[in-house]
């Protein structure tokens, strides 16, 4: 009787350690923005074995949407000064970011102090040798609201790719 019951502890055990990992999948990542116009991280970092990425974007700072609120958009460096512009003209009432934009590869929407958001996107959207740039579109955010996301590279293997 004495090792059934301690074989069910160590189920427990092994139950509470398995919910622990999960919740560090690394395919979900995550980020804050504050009321600095700031996003916490220069850069996200995708595992190879990824299909697919979660990314939740969290507004720590206080200040409304309207004021001070930021999304977290994926686009290729090159197309990033036209989605900031479109972004522009859509205006407030699309959360400033063009509707059904083929270069967008994903992106939340604008969250303010206290609120959050996720948006799921496939790696297979990403292509190899292209370089990707996480920002925001709210006005003016994107000179200084803005990082790198690098698929499955360490520093060494990408200052080995730069010819
Ligand atoms: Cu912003």
């Amino acid at each position: 009787m004495k090792n059934t019951t301690l074989l069910r502890l160590t189920g427990a055990g092994l139950l509470l350690l398995a919910s622990g990992l999960a919740y560090a999948d690394p395919c979900k990542l995550a980020l804050e923005s504050n009321d600095q116009m700031q996003f916490s991280v220069r850069e996200l970092v995708v595992p190879n074995e990824c299909g697919e990425v979660e990314v939740t974007l969290k507004h720590s700072g206080k200040m409304s949407a309207r004021a001070m609120g930021h999304d977290w958009v994926l686009a290729k460096d090159s197309d990033v000064s036209a989605i900031v512009n479109a972004g522009l003209a859509a205006g407030p009432a699309h959360g400033y970011l063009p509707e059904r934009d083929k270069r967008i590869i994903a992106a939340t929407p604008i969250v303010g102090g206290g609120e959050s958001a996720t948006v799921k996107f496939a790696t297979s959207q990403l292509q190899a040798g292209s370089r990707y740039v996480f920002f925001c579109t709210s006005p003016g955010h994107a000179t200084v609201m803005r990082g790198r996301l690098l698929v499955g590279v360490t520093h060494v293997a990408q200052a080995g790719n730069s010819n």
